[in-house]
C-alpha cells in the first residue's frame, strides 16, 4: 500500500477507535518499510485532532474519544520500539505533567509518546499535578523544557501560578516553559509568560526543538 494511503487508513482506524484495526496497520507499516514515526505523527496523531474537533462540533461524543485514544495507544505499542530515536537528531530533557484540578491527560499521552519517539528523554507527572511537585521536580531533575497542559477554563489558571513559583524559587532561567491544551492559545502563552505553545503533538515537538535551540544559543 501506498504510504499515504496506509497513514490515511491509521488516521481513520484512531477515529473508528477500532483497536484491532490500529494494531494491524500499525504491524503492517512496519512489514512495508514506512517510517513508523511518520505513521505515528501523520498517521495516528492526527486521527485524535480530527476526534477532538469532531467532539467541539457535536459529532462526537466522549465515549468514541476514549474508544480513540485507545486504538491509539494500540497502535504506539507497536511503531514506538522501531522508533530510531538517534535520526531525529535531538537531545533534551522535558518534564511533563497535567495541572492541578484535571484529569484529562490524552494529550499529553500523545504528547509524551512523541517526544519519547523522538528521542527527548521525558518525565512524566501524570495528571492533577501540584505545583509544589512541579517545582520539586524541576529541582531535582533539571530538565530543560516544563510542558504544562491543562484542558479546562478552571484548570488552565493554574498554569501562571506555577511560572509564578518558578520565579520565585530562581528556576524560571533553567527551564523554558510550554504550554497547551484545548483552551490554551498563543496569545494566552505569551500573557502568561510562557516560552512556547502548540496546538497539538506534531507542532509541540517542533517547539520543543526550538526552545531546546534558544536554551543552548543563551547557556
Ligand atoms: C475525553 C474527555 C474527558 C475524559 C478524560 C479522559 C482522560 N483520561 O483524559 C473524561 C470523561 C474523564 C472527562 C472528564 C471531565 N471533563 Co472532559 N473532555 C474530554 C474531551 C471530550 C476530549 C479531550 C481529549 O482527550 N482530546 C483529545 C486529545 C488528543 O487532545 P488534547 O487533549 O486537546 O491534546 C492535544 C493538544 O491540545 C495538545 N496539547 C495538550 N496538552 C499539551 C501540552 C503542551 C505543553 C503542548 C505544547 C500541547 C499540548 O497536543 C495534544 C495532542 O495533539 C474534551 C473536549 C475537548 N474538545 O477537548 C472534554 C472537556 C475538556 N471536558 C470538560 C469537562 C467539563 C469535564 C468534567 C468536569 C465533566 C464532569 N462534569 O464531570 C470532567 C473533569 C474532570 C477533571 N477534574 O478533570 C470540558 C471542559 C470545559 C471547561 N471548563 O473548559 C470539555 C472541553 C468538554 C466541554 N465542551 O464541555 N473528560
Amino acid at each position: 500500500m501506498e504510504e499515504e494511503d496506509l497513514f490515511g487508513e491509521l488516521t481513520d482506524a484512531v477515529v473508528a477507535g477500532d483497536k484491532d484495526r490500529c494494531r494491524g496497520l500499525a504491524e503492517q507499516a512496519l512489514d512495508e518499510g514506512l517510517d513508523p514515526y511518520k505513521a505515528l505523527m501523520e498517521g495516528c496523531a492526527e486521527g485524535m485532532n480530527i476526534m477532538s474537533d469532531r467532539y467541539d462540533e457535536g459529532e462526537a461524543y466522549v465515549p468514541d474519544i476514549l474508544l480513540s485514544a485507545e486504538a491509539l495507544y494500540e497502535a504506539m505499542d507497536v511503531l514506538k520500539p522501531h522508533i530510531d530515536v538517534e535520526d531525529t537528531g535531538v537531545s533534551g530533557k522535558v518534564l511533563l505533567g497535567v495541572v492541578e484540578g484535571d484529569i484529562h491527560d490524552i494529550g499529553k499521552n500523545v504528547l509524551k509518546s512523541i517526544f519519547d519517539a523522538a528521542g527527548f528523554d521525558v518525565i512524566d507527572l501524570g495528571r492533577d499535578v501540584r505545583p509544589e511537585q512541579f517545582q520539586e521536580t524541576i529541582e531535582k531533575e533539571k530538565p530543560d523544557i516544563l510542558g504544562l497542559s491543562a484542558l479546562m477554563t478552571t484548570s488552565m489558571t493554574g498554569m501562571p501560578k506555577i511560572i509564578e513559583n518558578l520565579q520565585k524559587a530562581g528556576l524560571r532561567e533553567k527551564v523554558k516553559v510550554m504550554v497547551g491544551g484545548a483552551p490554551i492559545s498563543e496569545d494566552y502563552a505569551e500573557k502568561i509568560g510562557a516560552d512556547g505553545y502548540a496546538p497539538n503533538a506534531p507542532q509541540a515537538k517542533k517547539t520543543a526543538e526550538k526552545l531546546l535551540k534558544q536554551k543552548k544559543k543563551e547557556a
